[in-house]
């Protein structure tokens, strides 16, 4: 519901002001700081120089020992490396905004790279609920044939004009259930569980097919309200509960696997354009390759995580016949998105599904 005070959108006005307490934090350290800050580099409200140096800063909502975190940091050390006059802050557990707020900013152009699941994004570009239609990518070897090939490329130049710049894929993975009521080893033990979703019409009506109660929140807001108890559960990837310390607040995990959720690396396109040409060459690459160390680690760190969590949690493992009752129960949704995010996107992303096998 968007609350409208003088014309203006709370929303919209909560991001402006945001927006430009972060410019004006910018310009006094720029004041304060180097003397020589060059006028170049303080142009977009990020680009707060230090001896004429550009300054990167990016926003993720996980904590830093994710391995998104350890992947920004690459990213940093590829970008530092190679060019003088760029430099790369990364700020983590959503220090400077929540998923989709840090998508404002971009949009802003008050700040320069964000790091989100794909799935708050689906408010800004509805075609991104390809990967959040359940029960769809079977395996991360499949998921890297569809981000990877012309589907995947497709879908970067789909935020173009959302005043964004998709440069990368990188992985948060596979989602799996965890609650404070009961083990959860079929969809009887789903119902009425009131489960945290993203920001994600997609999750919360298949959460609701499945029985649940879902209620939708920011990421940042997530373990607060477990710990309050206002919620029984959510779903993330084994990496994210383990490191968030859900097993702190939750007592059951299961292995639904039940979405592939990527990590997009977008840019501001606005201070895209203030870039050189071989800064722009440079930013790529280096997102690029932080993607690929990203995926390789946080499969390790998923396969780690899960031992660690089945010490910590009580574990149960859904059987294979089981899944069918899910998948049965989600498919009305499926069609139901399918006319919402567009046939055409959908048949072409499940045939890119069907190829990848
Ligand atoms: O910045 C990325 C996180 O916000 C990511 O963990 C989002 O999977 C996510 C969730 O559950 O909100």
């Amino acid at each position: 519901m968007k609350i409208l005070i003088g014309g203006i959108c709370v929303k919209n006005l909560k991001v402006t002001l945001l927006s430009i307490l972060v410019v004006c934090t910018m310009i006094l350290a720029a004041c304060g700081g180097n003397s020589n800050s060059a006028s170049s580099s303080e142009k977009g409200s990020s680009g707060s120089g230090e001896g004429g140096k550009r300054t990167l800063r990016v926003s993720i909502g996980v904590n830093d020992k994710h391995p998104e975190y350890e992947a920004a940091m690459k990213f940093k050390e590829l970008v530092e490396a190679e060019s003088d006059d760029l430099k790369v802050e990364v700020y983590h557990s959503g220090q400077i905004a929540d998923d989709r707020s840090a998508i404002e900013m971009l949009q802003f152009g008050s700040l320069d790279i964000t790091i989100p699941s794909t799935s708050p994004l689906v408010n800004f570009v509805p075609e991104f609920g390809v990967f959040d239609l359940p029960f769809t990518i079977p395996n991360e070897e499949v998921a890297d044939k569809v981000l990877d090939g012309p589907f995947g490329d497709k879908m970067l130049e789909m935020v173009d004009d959302q005043k964004l710049v998709g440069l990368a894929w990188w992985e948060n993975g596979f989602r799996n259930l965890t609650n404070d009521v009961r083990p959860v080893a079929t969809m009887e033990d789903v119902k009425g569980l009131k489960i945290r979703t993203m920001e994600n019409e997609i999750h919360l009506d298949a959460w609701k097919a499945l029985g649940a109660n879902p209620t939708p929140m920011a990421f940042t807001e997530l373990f607060t309200a477990l710990q309050q108890g206002t919620i029984d559960g959510q779903e993330n990837p084994y990496p994210t509960i383990l490191l968030s310390k859900y097993p702190e607040v939750q007592k059951y995990v299961s292995n639904t696997s039940h979405v592939y959720t990527p990590f997009i690396f977008l840019f501001s396109k606005q201070i895209w354009e203030e870039l050189s040409s071989d800064q722009q060459k440079l930013v790529k690459k280096a997102a690029v390759e932080a993607g690929k160390f990203n995926r390789e680690r946080n499969r390790q760190v998923a396969e780690e995580s899960l031992e660690k969590l089945k010490e910590e949690m009580t574990y149960t493992e859904i059987k294979e016949e089981e899944f069918g009752k899910f998948q049965e129960a989600v498919k009305p949704v499926i069609d139901k998105y399918k006319d919402k995010i567009g046939p055409e996107i959908v048949d072409q992303f499940l045939e890119e599904v069907e190829k990848a096998k």
